[in-house]
């Protein structure tokens, strides 16, 4: 491709809302524009590298036995009528009106889709299992898109769904795609990880999310120092190891803790060390009142909560909520005399080994000390509601957790007949007996791949593509296209790389030399071959983008490196 007829149009300045490497290095490199939040462009070199990404996904997932199709991005609302998530989701689901005046979403996922396409036709057992699979475009309105491409409202996914007669074709078409995913995401150069994973309101039990280690990943990954397990830090168990030490029970007292409005600050004022102390924390859980105790140093994990209650919204309360049910304000909240008002208090494994503790007096400026669970309060129920920390035992009884950022890439859950009984797709399993069909359903976002493989392989330059993505192999540059030595040779080249079938991107323009090495910079094609002053000597320069190799290499030779 000759870039002169190309289209790139790179910046100089770093554009001021573009807030990741990534972000920045795409909109510089001439790679995206944005149309609107969210949604975005893809210029031909983003295009090219997502037909590569594309490629390496249709590659897997052919292998793994899947089977592409293509489904619309409309989806009329009668089925998710059917499946109730119209009336459960809210904002983020797009919805639009045809000109009969018909109510239609813009699918952010395809459940209700695939499953309405397959209830009338997966009918027996001996048509299972069946797994599918589309790369297509969402549309999920996002309060806050930011980060270009890694989080936007419409974007590309690749989304495959499974249909089995029973959990153990479930069990082993998930395996398979678990090993498809990691073979994807090798492929792709990526440093990721498995983790096991909150299924969320998808329901079913196992979930892995695949995550790209990224410092600005938005997603926490707790993993053992000492063995293989890894989750997300919203489903992290931190397992109910804490033990009374039997010691005396002091006599519950008020004391004034004035000014001081932290629990921090309450445990230096009392001397009473932090993981004696414990906070109230007032929740909505689906619209009721739930009050979550903790210890001192740990956190509420509001996925715990919504799990622990089946719910499908959790919110913490605001002030004026917790001066309605406890008469104080945030800091001097306590369950002592709570009871008898309609709020449920569950307590996490920790708070039920504090003794004589210390909580807010609901008074405010005051605070109990030997406080004990059982004779100075009741709850209703003892549960792991905390979020793990950093050194917590490790959920697998191995060593202990530590920290990494992570960019979720890929979800595949075991999803069960959520779908296939709110829908009536039911198969004759060999007994004769009319089943729901299990299913599974995995996806992988491509478009965001794109940024993944970016914020983990570029330099302040620009990108530094994997050969396996990159929208071209080799950046042919001409140093001065008024030299005819120098443009003849690189014709020439230019023909024999093409008949080589080496993808080449050659600079033909007639700009100054320093901004075409600026624009190969930002650009991040692994190989390239700069034709200058040496070619009256049959000589090139030959560089890689890494930086490893920039040596002085004679016409012929040349594109034998770059195959
Ligand atoms: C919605 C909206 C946003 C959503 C969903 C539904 C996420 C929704 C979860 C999934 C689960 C899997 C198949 C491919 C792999 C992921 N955000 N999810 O269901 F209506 Cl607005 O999409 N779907």
């Amino acid at each position: 491709m000759r870039q002169s007829q190309f289209f790139a149009p790179t910046l100089r300045e770093v554009p001021a809302d573009a807030d990741t490497k990534s972000h920045q290095l795409l909109l510089r490199g001439g790679y995206i524009k944005q149309n609107a939040a969210g949604i975005y462009s893809y210029l031909p070199l983003a295009k090219r590298v997502l037909m590569k990404i594309e490629q390496i996904v249709r590659e897997e997932m052919d292998y793994a036995g899947a089977v592409e199709l293509l489904m619309p991005t409309l989806a009329p609302a009668e089925i998710w009528q059917e499946s109730g998530r119209w009336y459960s989701y809210g904002a983020e689901l797009m919805r639009v009106k045809d000109r009969h005046q018909r109510d239609f979403v813009i699918g952010p996922t395809h459940e209700e889709i695939i499953t309405d396409l397959i209830r009338n036709d997966l009918n027996s057992y001996k048509k299972l299992p069946l797994n599918v699979y589309q790369i297509q475009t969402k549309f999920r309105d996002e309060k806050r898109p930011r980060f270009g491409l890694l989080r936007g409202r419409e974007f590309i996914m690749k989304d495959a769904y499974s249909f089995h007669a029973n959990q153990e074709s479930l069990d082993e078409t998930y395996q398979k795609m678990y090993t498809a995913y990691s073979n994807i995401f090798t492929r792709l150069g990526l440093n990721f990880r498995a983790v096991i994973a909150d299924s969320g309101a998808m329901g079913g039990k196992d979930t892995h999310e695949f995550m790209a280690l990224s410092e600005i990943g938005e997603d926490i990954i707790v993993y053992s120092t000492e063995s293989g397990y890894a989750a997300n830090i919203e489903m992290a168990p931190c397992p109910d190891i804490y033990e009374k030490t039997g010691k005396s029970l002091d006599q519950m007292q008020k004391v004034a803790t004035p000014e001081q409005k932290t629990i921090e600050a309450v445990s230096a004022f009392l001397h009473v060390p932090v993981q004696q102390c414990f906070k109230s924390m007032l929740y909505q859980v689906d619209g009721k009142f739930v009050v979550a105790l903790v210890r001192g140093d740990h956190e509420v994990n509001d996925i715990k909560l919504k799990n622990f209650f089946g719910a499908s919204v959790v919110e913490l309360a605001d002030e004026s909520q917790a001066v309605q049910i406890f008469s104080a304000n945030f800091g001097s909240l306590g369950p002592v005399g709570l009871q008898e008002k309609e709020v449920e208090i569950v307590a996490d494994y920790a708070v039920a080994a504090i003794e004589n503790g210390c909580c807010g007096a609901n008074e405010d400026g005051f605070h109990f000390i030997n406080v004990n669970m059982g004779r100075d309060y009741q709850v209703h129920h003892i549960a792991d509601i905390r979020l793990i920390q950093e050194g917590d035992p490790s959920p697998d009884g191995k060593g202990v957790v530590a920290f990494a950022r992570g960019i979720e890439i890929g979800h595949i859950f075991k999803l069960g007949t959520r779908y296939s009984e709110a829908m009536n797709a039911r198969f004759l399993d060999e007994n004769g007996k009319q089943q729901p069909i299990i299913m599974g359903c995995y996806g992988i976002g491509v478009s965001r791949l794109i940024s993944a493989i970016i914020e983990e392989y570029h330099d302040e330059k620009g990108i530094i593509w994997p050969k396996s993505v990159a929208p071209y192999r080799l950046h042919m540059i001409v140093v001065n296209m008024k030299d005819s030595v120098q443009r003849e040779l690189a014709e020439a080249l230019y023909q024999k790389a093409q008949a080589l079938n080496i993808e080449v991107l050659y600079d033909d323009r007639s700009e100054r030399a320093g901004v075409k090495f600026a624009d190969a910079d930002l650009f991040g094609i692994p190989y390239r071959i700069i034709v200058g002053k040496g070619s009256i000597n049959g000589e090139v320069e030959f560089k890689t983008r890494t930086g490893e190799v920039s040596e002085i290499c004679l016409v012929d030779e040349v594109l034998n490196r770059c195959l």
